[in-house]
């Protein structure tokens, strides 16, 4: 399927998603965030996709949701139109893992698609921040709860309040970020990453998102009860079977999502 603000390849079970608004810094407008949330449903239904890679442009993941199609809007219209709130749940929605590959200004809405990813991987030139309190407003679409998961409370007041940007030493070292390369090596690095994911059974990987996702929704009684639910639950599957044999017959395990 064809996009406007989108380029979207599959290969090698990898869907690679990458925003495309080069002159507004890849702006989240309407249009973008619809096609966003009808490729990413695309990707989770689509047996030729374990993995979906999310990124932009070296100069921009995106800049934020864009201001000039937000400028003039009412309370009335954001609140009827619920403003970005359902692709932001279909994308929160998806199954199958997705990596952000953040280079260049990751700010406000852009930050906040990026942590709706599973992990992001940023290239050393990346700009991580929330400063919608720049513009009269405050995050919309999770950057208060999301950020203040990730990085803690003292931190993410500090972004929020402040509006400054994070250099991608320091949001790795607080925890936003899971790995930073050189921005020209980027896109290999996290194809390599997505690679790795690819060879495992889809059953796990999914079972692992549902798993860690639900470590920040819960208590840890009930995520631990979900966890060993979760893993006595494959045993029920092939792929176990297979992943424990190869490890003992010492072969690499032929999974098959069984
Ligand atoms: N929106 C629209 N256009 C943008 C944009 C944005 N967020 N960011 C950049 N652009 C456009 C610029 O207007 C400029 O376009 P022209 O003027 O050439 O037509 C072009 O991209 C290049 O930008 P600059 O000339 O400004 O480039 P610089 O390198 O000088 O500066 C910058 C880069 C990223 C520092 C600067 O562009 C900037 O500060 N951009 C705005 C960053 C920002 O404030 N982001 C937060 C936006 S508010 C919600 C969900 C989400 C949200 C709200 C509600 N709901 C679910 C309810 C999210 C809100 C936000 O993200």
């Amino acid at each position: 399927m064809a996009y406007d603000t989108l380029i979207v390849e599959v290969e090698d079970y990898v869907s690679l998603i990458r925003l495309n608004r080069p002159d507004a810094l890849n702006a989240l407008n309407s249009k973008l965030m619809k096609e966003l949330a009808s490729a990413v449903q695309a990707a989770d239904r689509d047996d030729n996709v374990r993995v979906i890679v999310l990124t932009g442009s070296e100069k921009a993941f995106a800049a934020g949701a864009d201001v000039k199609e937000m400028a003039e809007k009412t309370f009335t219209e954001v609140y009827f139109d619920n403003l970005f709130g359902v692709e932001a749940e279909i994308i929160g929605q998806v199954r199958k893992p997705i990596i952000a590959a953040v280079s260049g200004y990751c700010l406000g809405g852009g930050c906040e698609l990026a942590m709706l990813s599973d992990f992001i991987i940023a290239s050393d030139t990346a700009k991580f921040g929330q400063p919608e309190i720049n513009l009269g407003i405050v995050a919309g679409m999770g950057g208060t709860q999301r950020l203040t998961r990730f990085v803690g409370k003292s931190k993410s007041m500090d972004m929020h309040l402040t509006g400054r940007f994070m250099e991608s030493a320091e949001a790795e070292r607080c925890g936003l970020v899971s790995r930073v390369f050189p921005a020209k090596d980027l896109m290999t690095e996290v194809m390599k990453i997505a690679d790795k994911i690819v060879e495992k059974s889809l059953l796990s990987s999914m079972a692992v998102k549902e798993c860690v996702n639900r470590a920040q929704e819960t208590t840890l009684a009930e995520g631990l009860l979900f966890e060993r639910r979760v893993f006595h639950a494959m045993f029920a599957t092939e792929d176990q079977k297979e992943g424990m044999a190869a490890f003992l017959e010492k072969r690499q395990p032929q999974f098959r999502d069984k």
